[in-house]
């Protein structure tokens, strides 16, 4: 069997493409066990790696969901097992230490659509569509879509979308904010790449900090503004800070380390 995720390595940015164009790239049980052992299990090697990019096979979709088909004989205590599995893997990505970006390439719903907010940033092409139609089918989201969407498009919003279960085109998901950006179809990867390597002109460690105190602002169990000031502080001690004053009184680029 092709991999139904495939992996590869271009300028230090790891590129995976959910890999089942026949099926719009639906979730299955095989891919997301494949996630947990990328982000969970952290099979990942961040230490050589730029970021990442996630998107989906083919032109039609980014993922179209979770695996629908997979969905008979489901009960109540095997669907809360599954949901749990798919948070735990979707924080991960969440918190993944190297910026994570879906290039969302067509339909991205339901658990397509969850996967992508859990990135911590989304490009679309003009041909994106986005929804969570998990009612339509008699269930809400399960992989964290009421808990995230909210954060990024704002309470109202999250309950049109979620309680319509209608889809909304690229423009629309830019307007809300659900995504940060909209690009032609044909440039999506290019211009996804071009991101990671922009964000990468930056202090490693300070990026890390700062996924991860953003983080806590959504995370009541956290204290966000004593992270910050702990995070702040412990930056200062970093050879990157350093560098990177003293590469502005040179007027030169700074050369990061991550030390
Ligand atoms: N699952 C399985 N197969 C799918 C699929 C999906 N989500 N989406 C599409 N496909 C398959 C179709 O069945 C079809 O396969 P064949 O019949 O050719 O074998 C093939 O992909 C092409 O799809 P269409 O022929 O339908 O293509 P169209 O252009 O006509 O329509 C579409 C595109 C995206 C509008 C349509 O395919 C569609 O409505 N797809 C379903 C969208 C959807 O409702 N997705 C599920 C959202 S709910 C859970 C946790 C999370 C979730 C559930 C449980 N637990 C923890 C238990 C999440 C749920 C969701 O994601």
């Amino acid at each position: 069997m092709t991999d139904q995720i495939q992996q590869a390595v271009s300028n230090h940015i790891l590129t995976l493409t959910i890999n089942r164009p026949k099926a719009l790239n639906a979730l299955n049980t095989a891919i997301m066990d494949r996630l947990q052992i990328l982000f969970v299990d952290k099979e990942i090697d961040v230490t050589s790696l730029k970021g990442v990019i996630i998107t989906g096979s083919g032109e039609k979709a980014f993922i179209a969901g979770a695996d629908i088909k997979e969905f008979t004989g489901l009960d109540a205590s095997i669907a809360s097992t599954l949901s749990r599995k798919g948070h735990q893997i979707f924080r991960a990505i969440e918190c993944f230490p190297i910026p994570v970006i879906a290039a969302i390439n067509g339909f991205a719903l339901g658990g397509g659509c969850e996967l992508a907010m859990a990135c911590h940033l989304r490009i679309a092409s003009d041909t994106a569509r986005f929804g969570l139609p998990e009612v339509s089918l008699g269930l809400i989201p399960g992989y964290a879509g009421t808990q995230r969407l909210p954060t990024l498009v704002g309470k109202g919003r999250a309950l049109e979308m979620i309680l319509s279960g209608k889809m909304i085109d690229a423009r629309t998901a830019l307007s809300f904010g659900l995504v940060n950006k909209v690009v032609p179809q044909d440039d999506l990867l290019v211009k996804a790449t071009e991101w990671v390597m922009e964000i990468s002109g930056n202090g490693p460690l300070a990026i890390q900090q700062a996924i991860q105190a953003i983080d806590a602002a959504y995370d009541q169990q956290i204290d966000g503004p004593e992270f910050e000031m702990e995070a702040f502080g412990h930056l200062t001690n970093t050879q990157d800070f350093k560098e990177g004053v003293t590469a502005f009184v040179e007027k030169r680029k700074p050369s990061f380390e991550g030390k």
